[in-house]
């Protein structure tokens, strides 16, 4: 059983993890209407991934005897300057789900509650990957900014990426 601060934080959680697949999906459709088709399928899978790390959330709170409840998403932003721009806004956003992350761990401890902060070991280290993958495509955005079509290299590269379902807890 899950305390109800411990339960209403995690909800909070699946709300943060939805709007991240929210706000990577409307940067799939602002990508796609720049046709820049690899950068799009990037952010498709990201999307995928969000959703399953909200999912994840949700069974744990079943599992532990807890109440699920969803809430409003809020709009997400359409618009970014340039790709570079939102890569930019999705690793300043990875940072800020990082924090919430931490700040649940914390409560976890203070509700002396161990199975829940084993459980959130898994995005504790999945938050490291979330920031490196999305620095890297910043990072060779920002190279590509003086190298005319790098752009289209980096595109054909993230078109690449396909979408891995998470392993179960534990394995
Ligand atoms: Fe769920 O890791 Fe990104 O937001």
């Amino acid at each position: 059983m899950i305390t109800k601060k411990m339960e209403q934080a995690l909800n909070d959680q699946i709300n943060a993890e939805f709007y991240s697949a929210y706000l990577y999906l409307s940067m799939v459709a602002y990508f796609e209407s720049l046709s820049l088709s690899g950068f799009a399928n990037w952010m498709r899978v990201q999307t995928q991934e969000e959703t399953t790390h909200a999912m994840k959330i949700y069974d744990f709170i079943n599992e532990r005897g807890g109440r699920v409840t969803l809430k409003a998403l809020a709009e997400p932003p359409a618009e970014w300057k340039s790709p570079l721009d939102a890569f930019k806004a999705a690793y300043k956003h990875e940072q800020l789900i990082t924090a919430r992350i931490n700040d649940l761990v914390n409560l976890a401890i203070r509700e002396k509650d161990h199975a829940t902060n084993a459980f959130l070991q898994w995005f504790v280290n999945e938050q490291v990957e979330e920031e490196t993958s999305v620095d890297k495509v910043a990072r060779e955005l920002k190279m590509a900014e003086d190298a005319p079509g790098a752009m289209l290299m980096i595109d054909r590269e993230l078109a690449g990426r396909v979408f891995t379902p998470p392993a179960p807890q534990g394995e």
